[in-house]
């Protein structure tokens, strides 16, 4: 029988760094059946829930976390870090439910590997570690999955570990994330087992008690329904398994956010987990579908959204969340259709891309196995593989005329830290190019840059951890050796005011003649906006054709500004006026003229230099902390806040500006006596100080004139 889109729930795991995702994930597999070399053939369509589910429940687990599992533990590198770097998918089947979990790394530096899969589920259960309490992750997490209205689901593991305090953990969830974060199950007999409070009307439990987190549960949930709630008021009760429909509206509306709680350790929980998946949360038909657009190829800023609906007989809309470079396999795709069925041989368009390619593989993924599948429904998460063409955020579709179909675009942080690379064998480096594309196309916060400039190579990450890991691939897994330079700033640069720029190219030497005349005008825009092209022109003074060469003029001078060479940004320009020739207007005078022109108007604009300002938060013993705060001020730090770790440590929080933090390690390091440690990430782009600007603005100038 093959399963359809009801039976499938699409999960996806966040949180801090060593808080227990992949250890839950690993119980889950087992607990549910599956375990190495027991899955080969789940992923059949046609051949769903043939393992003895269930039966290998909490009393089976014979779990080793050091062991490698069906998702962890292959990879060495993961394995060097003892952190996941790289989001992985896995799958299950338990009762009725074919269950996706997607892991992602929770350490700061791999963040972009959590939030871009983020689009392949439905519910985000974000994993809370019971002894550490909330983390930066944890609260980064709640606020992405919030923002983009998926359901959520708190999980508290590690119940186990000694010395925890469960009562204080939840009171802290519901100050942070609200009063609608209500336990939907309990830890009992000292945590070895974990009791229901949604379906149990009456139970024991090591704190609070099963009814009145019960009562608590059936309140908020008949609060979304008028009529459940007359029928709750009027019989002082209500049978929860009618209560599918408002329990989904109430996840779906933000009104409601269970906790739950389990030992990926002992096991405890994890079948009360995995309950909750199966019977509680929302199928790909029901939640808050993600918004899709189509977009007016004409017209960049045309866009009308659409709704991708969950019909297996509809056109194919899939998106592409994740791409994997094996070096054996080739290319793998990772996508989760949310409209139509994707076949075995059947066709599928990437993008706008005009010829489509032929599916004649369709796999669903454990892990790093590849498992064959004739198809895939609505909500599932499918792979393809060696489709060279796919790239991370594509829609896959079967209709040439879906091809300007978008995903609402996910806010991928910017990677900030930069890193110059170069072979250290000479004639190595197209081989080194072609694998930092090949790093790039599996990893959306990695960017290789070619600097015009200096003709250096710099890969750009997301912190210092990001940077090491990628350099080990290079190194480890594929054998190339290199050779770094100290990390550069990635500094940018913009405008603060408006100005005025005009350019006449004009060329008459011998031959054909060069001709276009360009006017626009440059306005600052929202930081983080990017750029923006407008074309108002009137009269047909620069024909249409000409058009996009002015605005690969002003591309080219964007990519180095005139402050200090950096690359400009939040800019909109506003092409008004020109001048053709009948006869002489080419494309590359209009190139000229566009980039010339723009460049006069931001002389005029009060050009400014950014620099990248980072989230910090540093954990330090309590009484170092005098210290601690006054080396941030000193590095031009914004403390926002400071509240009580673990034991005796302080955490303190802030912002700063990235280029201060060079040595920071050490000097954390000897004021703590070595008990300081310190995460980053990248908050926003900011102005950098007047003198501070003078000074590179002069560096730059005296490189530029001595070259
Ligand atoms: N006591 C206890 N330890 C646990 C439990 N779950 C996980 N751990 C331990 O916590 C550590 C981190 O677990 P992981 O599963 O790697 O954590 P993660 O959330 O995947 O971490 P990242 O991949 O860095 O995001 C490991 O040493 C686990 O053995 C638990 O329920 N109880
Ligand atoms: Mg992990």
């Amino acid at each position: 029988m093959p399963y359809s889109t009801e039976a499938i729930r699409n999960i996806v795991l966040a949180g801090h760094g060593g808080c227990g995702k992949t250890t839950l994930i690993e119980a889950l597999l087992r607990t549910s059946g599956m375990s190495a070399g027991n899955n080969s053939n789940n992923g059949n369509n046609n051949d769903s829930g043939n393992t003895d589910k269930g039966s290998n429940g909490v009393n089976g687990w014979n779990g080793s976390p050091e062991r490698p599992g069906l998702i962890s533990g292959h990879d060495p590198l993961e394995r060097k870090y003892r952190h996941t770097l790289y989001a992985m998918p896995a799958y299950l089947d338990y009762r009725d439910a074919r269950i996706h979990l997607l892991d992602t790394p929770g350490y700061p530096d791999f963040i972009g590997q959590a939030i871009s899969v983020f689009p392949a589920a439905d519910t985000a259960a974000i994993v809370v570690d019971a002894q550490r309490g909330i983390e930066m992750m944890t609260t980064r997490m709640m606020e992405l999955a919030k923002a983009r209205a998926m359901c959520r689901l708190l999980v508290v593991n590690k119940i186990d570990a000694p010395d925890v305090d469960l009562p204080a953990r939840v009171m802290r969830l519901q100050e942070l994330f609200g009063r609608e974060c209500l336990p939907i199950n309990l830890p009992n007999a000292a945590g070895q087992e974990v009791a229901d409070c949604f379906f149990q009307r009456d139970g024991k439990a090591d704190f609070f008690t099963v009814a009145t987190a019960h009562r608590a549960l059936m309140d908020q949930v008949v609060e979304v329904d008028a009529a459940f709630m007359e029928t709750y008021l009027d019989q002082g009760d209500i049978d929860p398994e009618v209560l599918h429909a408002p329990f989904e509206q109430a996840l779906r509306e933000g009104h409601l956010i269970p906790i739950c709680f389990v030992s990926a350790q002992s096991g405890a929980g994890v079948a009360q987990l995995l309950e909750v998946f199966a019977r509680l949360m929302p199928n790909p038909a029901e939640g808050n579908p993600p918004i899709f657009y189509r977009q007016d190829p004409e017209n960049p800023h045309a866009r009308k959204p659409i709704r991708a609906e969950p019909n297996p007989a509809r056109h194919v809309l899939a998106h592409v969340f994740r791409i994997v470079v094996d070096p054996y396999v080739g290319k793998i795709a990772m996508f989760r259709i949310h409209q139509g069925t994707v076949r075995r041989d059947g066709t599928l368009y990437i993008g706008d891309h005009r010829k489509p390619f032929r599916v004649s593989h369709l796999y669903k993924l454990q892990g790093r196995e590849q498992i064959e599948v004739p198809q895939g429904v609505p909500g599932d998460i499918c792979a393809v593989a060696r489709i060279e063409d796919i790239y991370y955020d594509a829609i896959l579709h079967d209709a040439a005329e879906d091809a300007h179909i978008h995903l609402e675009p996910i806010p991928l942080p910017q990677p900030i830290y930069g890193l110059s690379i170069e072979p250290r064998k000479r004639g190595d480096e197209q081989r080194l190019w072609d694998l930092l594309q090949k790093l790039c196309a599996e990893d959306p916060c990695l960017r290789v840059d070619r600097l015009m400039s200096t003709g250096e190579t710099v890969i750009s990450g997301l912190g210092e951890l990001h940077l090491r890991s990628v350099l080990d691939r290079i190194t480890e897994m594929h054998k190339t050796d290199v050779i770094t330079h100290p990390p550069k700033i990635a500094y940018r640069e913009t405008i603060a005011a408006e100005g005025e720029g005009h350019y006449r190219h004009k060329k008459q030497s011998g031959g054909a003649g060069q001709f276009g005349e360009v006017f626009l005008k440059v306005e600052p825009l929202p930081r983080g906006s990017g750029f923006e092209f407008v074309d108002a022109v009137k009269g047909g003074v620069i024909p249409r054709q000409f058009l996009p060469a002015v605005e690969k003029g002003v591309l080219q001078a964007m990519e180095s500004g005139t402050v200090a060479g950096f690359p400009m940004q939040d800019i909109r320009v506003i092409v008004h006026d020109g001048k053709a020739h009948p006869v002489d207007s080419k494309e590359i005078a209009f190139i000229v003229a566009g980039r010339k022109a723009f460049r006069d108007a931001v002389q005029k604009a009060r050009p400014v230099l950014l620099e990248p300002v980072v989230s910090i938060e540093v954990s330090a013993p309590e009484d170092s902390m005098g210290d601690v705060t006054a080396d941030l001020s000193m590095r031009r730090g914004q403390i926002s806040g400071m509240r009580k770790g673990h034991g005796d440590s302080a955490l303190v929080s802030g912002l700063i500006p990235l280029s201060e933090l060079n040595g920071y390690q050490s000097r954390l390091h000897s004021s703590t006596a070595g008990g300081g440690s310190y995460t980053i990430s990248f908050s926003h782009y900011d102005a950098v100080p007047p003198a501070m600007q003078q000074r590179m603005a002069g560096q730059y100038k005296e490189t530029a004139d001595e070259a």
